[in-house]
């Protein structure tokens, strides 16, 4: 494998003005010290976007009685971070616009070491100011960013205050129409992060493509003393290399190492310590490969069956975003329930938790970005904000070896100016990471014969695993013509069926044919499996979805009243009749597996 420059070289367009990008792993590994900002912020909610011309970001208090400050933080209500603002109050609930957040904190600075405040996520736009200073901006909702703050960040009383705007854009990513709630705010975690004056930026200590035991990566400094050594450890494998940087601070090695692979069935994961100088990062690391060979998915050298399902980043029990240990924990028990090995976080980066908890637990991910049906193809703005986000997507998880495909779209539409947005999209993805596999969820069929589709989207060629959502049975057609129908591939490449489903409200009965209820459900599934286990190249499928979620798109009173009701589990938690059938599929095809 090509040593790789650290991501901090590549000009890919910036969604973070002002921050330190790609952001990544400043905060998000143990070893660092971090002071928690969670909790409530007041929060001005401010349709007409006064706060700018008002100068919101400073802060200002009356002076005097006759003093006019036409704003207050102080008498705003407050709004709980992480969370989104939505389902925190009910007149928030269809609020798209700007909301600002304030947060005071003291701070005791320390010398020799620099300061970052870090943000989870922020739906979709923000901006930052500390101490009424701009700090910088951020465009796209589900990564993190950071900014450094060592020189605005005050010993004693400080404030931070961020804008969030989750106002839909038509030259956004996603653009205006999507099938999900534009939940807004600060939605994951906000930490300082403190940090030595020269620290470990980012690492990728990961097996080579193809090896089993030889390992390439690098470590990438940041500060002014980036020359001094690094050494990395991974004791249990009696591993210890001292590295050197270049003049940039990257440190690339390689070296071999007797190492025990990560799967489902024994998803291990080694102790990595990293250290320079006074910086130490602790992180928990798995190996393991992943290849295509003809139409199969090979996991450690062995063709995989990928018994999935995808999933929305939406809170179980309660609504919203979902964005806890404790979320992700009942999500992704009910994935292992299911008798899943494998996971589509769909459509857009999930939190962490979920991906460090896949990792645990031995679930295999997809991760997406949300180039999602129709969007600006054309603007060269609109490309660089998907470049940012696939950037930042593969920046935070490029360790974790639970995620094995960098997805980078779903439904886009074919036509000339998507494919060279898309294969831009693909080189990119493959520059930073030549180890994973790409692929995105297609939706263009032609029909070929009366019962005969064939995948034909130009974007195979590009791929190197088709996803395919078809929804028969649903969107077109019956459930019962599942069965005579023939599906065709244009490539020898793997194929995942990566949504199909139908809508039931959980508790709801009826005739199979009859809208809406499980027998519906469970009945479109029967016909569904039934077809898809003949399909050619099948490597997969994630049945489309683990859970019922918030979507606009869905207005229908007493069964939808705003949720997209294909979960195979609702939002109470209740399993529908289609979860039992996937589950014995799924029992089915691991125990055929196994022989
Ligand atoms: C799709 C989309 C997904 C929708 C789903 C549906 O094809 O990828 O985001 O929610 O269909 O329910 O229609």
């Amino acid at each position: 494998m090509r040593m790789k420059a650290c991501w901090s070289w590549l000009m890919l367009g910036a969604a973070a003005v002002g921050a330190v990008t790609p952001s990544n792993l400043i905060g998000n590994v143990s070893g660092r010290t971090t002071v928690s900002l969670n909790g409530a912020w007041h929060a001005i909610v401010d349709p007409f976007e006064n706060g700018i011309g008002a100068g919101f970001f400073r802060d200002e208090k009356p002076r005097s009685k006759s003093d006019r400050v036409e704003y207050s933080f102080e008498l705003s209500p407050t709004l709980n971070v992480p969370g989104d603002w939505n389902t925190q109050r009910e007149a928030l609930m269809f609020y798209e616009g700007p909301v600002w957040y304030r947060r005071e904190f003291s701070y005791r600075k320390k010398p020799g070491t620099r300061t970052f405040v870090q943000f989870g996520a922020a739906n979709y736009r923000a901006a930052a100011y500390l101490n009424g200073e701009k700090l910088g901006e951020h465009v796209g909702g589900f990564n993190p960013f950071e900014f450094e703050v060592t020189s605005q960040v005050r010993d004693g009383g400080n404030f931070l205050i961020v804008e969030v705007n989750n106002t839909r854009r038509a030259d956004g990513v996603p653009a205006a129409r999507f099938d999900w709630w534009s939940y807004g705010g600060l939605t994951r975690d906000v930490e300082l992060v403190e940090v030595p004056e020269t620290f470990i930026q980012d690492y990728w200590v990961q097996l080579s493509k193809g090896s089993q035991s030889e390992m390439s990566g690098w470590v990438q400094l940041n500060g002014a003393q980036v020359r001094q050594q690094v050494t990395l450890e991974i004791p249990e494998v009696h591993v210890r290399e001292v590295l050197k940087p270049d003049f940039g601070g990257l440190a690339n090695f390689r070296l071999t190492a007797k190492l025990e692979l990560w799967s489902p069935e024994h998803p291990k994961l080694y102790d990595v310590i990293l250290s320079s100088g006074s910086d130490t990062v602790r992180d928990q690391i798995g190996f393991r490969t992943i290849e295509v060979q003809g139409t199969k998915i090979l996991l450690n050298g062995k063709p995989i069956f990928l018994r999935g399902i995808s999933m929305h980043e939406e809170a179980p029990f309660r609504d919203g975003r979902a964005f806890s240990a404790e979320d992700a924990q009942t999500q992704l028990g009910w994935v292992k329930e299911l008798g899943c090995n494998f996971v589509r976080f769909a459509h857009y980066p999930h939190n962490e938790n979920e991906v460090r908890l896949a990792d645990r637990m031995g679930l295999l991910v997809w991760s997406e970005i949300p180039v999602y049906w129709d969007i600006d193809w054309a603007n060269p703005a609109t490309l660089a904000n998907a470049q940012a986000q696939l950037r930042d997507m593969i920046a935070r998880d490029h360790d974790r070896a639970a995620v094995i495909f960098w997805s980078l779209s779903n439904e886009t539409p074919v036509k000339p100016e998507r494919l060279t947005f898309l294969k831009q999209l693909a080189r990119d993805a493959r520059e930073m990471d030549p180890t994973r596999l790409i692929t995105s969820a297609l939706n263009h069929v032609d029909d070929t014969g009366p019962s005969e589709r064939t995948i034909s989207d130009p974007m195979g060629d590009v791929l190197d695993v088709v996803g395919l959502n078809e929804y028969l049975g649903w969107y077109w057609g019956r459930p019962e013509d599942a069965d005579k129908m023939q599906w065709k591939l244009n490539w020898n490449k793997p194929l995942i069926v990566s949504e199909f489903g139908g809508s039931a409200v959980a508790g709801r009965h009826g005739e199979a044919d009859e809208r809406w209820t499980e027998e519906y459900q469970d009945n479109l599934f029967q016909h569904q499996l039934a077809m898809i286990e003949k399909m050619p190249n099948l490597a997969g499928i994630t049945p489309w979805v683990l859970m019922d979620f918030r979507s606009p798109a869905r207005m229908l009173p007493g069964v939808q009243d705003y949720h997209n009701r294909k979960g195979v589990i609702s939002n109470r938690g209740q399993r529908k009749m289609a979860f039992y059938t996937l589950q014995k599929f799924y029992r089915k095809i691991a125990e055929s597996q196994r022989q």
